[in-house]
């Protein structure tokens, strides 16, 4: 049998839901790992290290930080349709970056008040600075235009395209990553979506063919059988060390590895690889033994220990 995909993630989350559609481009199989929206975290830090957000990917002892690495990895394990190439990982950045942070503020400024204090709380611990609600309430109207300036993006290039997607005839991670956040908006705000899409034809028809491409094959996995499958694993062997990486480290070196915005919890290992998209490090965890862990190059501060 081949070492399953599990994804670690939470059915709220816009970062899973553009991993789960990324799996649903593919039609996998794969297995889904329920974990909680907030800390702590006891069957997800001993596979990250302290790495704590949402979502995480496993593949026996090998696991996967941040979307950019899962999303890439997905395109590894089957590569058609392909998913994601050159500015593809572009627009990703910008969903991930300057469209969530313009939707975060105006979903929390509009529900913040009756969103549970652990939860602020666990933000407010996640970003190091207050979850200032009142202040995203000031800013969530202006915010408004910044988001439908964004979508109309969306429109107008769905307006010029050739096929029915953002990259024309068969659907890439540039949609995954754009919808995530029309996703976002939309099941914690529907009436605000809809009047921020007014008039956005092309965008509402679009909207509803990536909702159908559904999630793949998921079935559940427990939380501990993750861990076993972790602990019955070796790493894999195959990533490549550029030795030109301006790093300036070599593979056995002790290094660590940092969010560069928020959910900046170091986590400590040896360098296993470091190329332009990648670095690998490798960490020795107690009960589970030798894992890799693998976080993409932009958006991460790796750091000679
Ligand atoms: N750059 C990260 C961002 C992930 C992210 O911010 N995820 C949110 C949930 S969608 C998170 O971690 N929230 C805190 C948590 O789940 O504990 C990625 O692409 O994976």
């Amino acid at each position: 049998m081949t070492t399953p995909f599990i994804l670690h993630h939470y059915d709220t989350s816009p970062f899973s839901e553009k991993v789960r559609i990324a799996l649903g481009v593919k039609g996998l199989a794969w297995r889904s790992v329920n974990i909680p929206n907030m800390m702590p975290k006891p069957d997800l830090i001993p596979l990250t290290g302290g790495y704590r957000r949402t979502p995480v990917a496993q593949i026996g002892a090998d696991i996967f930080c941040d979307t950019q690495v899962i999303l890439a990895e997905i395109d590894h394990l089957q590569p058609a349709p392909k998913l994601a190439s050159g500015l593809d990982w572009a627009i990703n950045w910008w969903a991930d970056r300057l469209f969530f942070q313009t939707t975060v503020p105006i979903i929390f400024g509009l529900i913040g008040d009756s969103t549970p204090q652990a939860f602020l709380k666990d933000r407010e611990q996640l970003s190091g600075r207050p979850f200032d609600i009142t202040a995203m309430r000031a800013a969530s109207g202006p915010l408004q235009g910044q988001w439908r300036a964004q979508a109309g993006w969306i429109e107008s290039q769905l307006r010029g395209a050739s096929g029915a997607w953002l990259g024309g005839y068969s659907p890439t991670l540039a949609d995954a990553a754009a919808y995530m956040n029309i996703w976002f908006l939309e099941r914690s705000l529907p009436d605000l979506a809809q009047t921020l899409l007014e008039g956005f034809t092309q965008t509402l028809a679009w909207k509803a063919r990536v909702k159908a491409l559904g999630h793949g094959v998921p079935t559940a996995l427990s939380s501990q059988d993750a861990l076993d499958v972790a602990r019955d694993a070796e790493p894999r062997a195959d990533d490549v060390h550029d030795a030109s990486d301006p790093l300036g480290a070599a593979p056995g070196d002790a290094v660590f590895v940092m969010a560069d915005d928020y959910g900046r919890d170091r986590v400590d290992g040896r360098l296993v690889a470091a190329n332009p998209q990648r670095v690998v490090i490798e960490r020795e965890e107690p009960n589970l033994g030798r894992l890799h862990l693998h976080f993409p190059r932009a958006g991460y501060l790796v750091t000679k220990a």
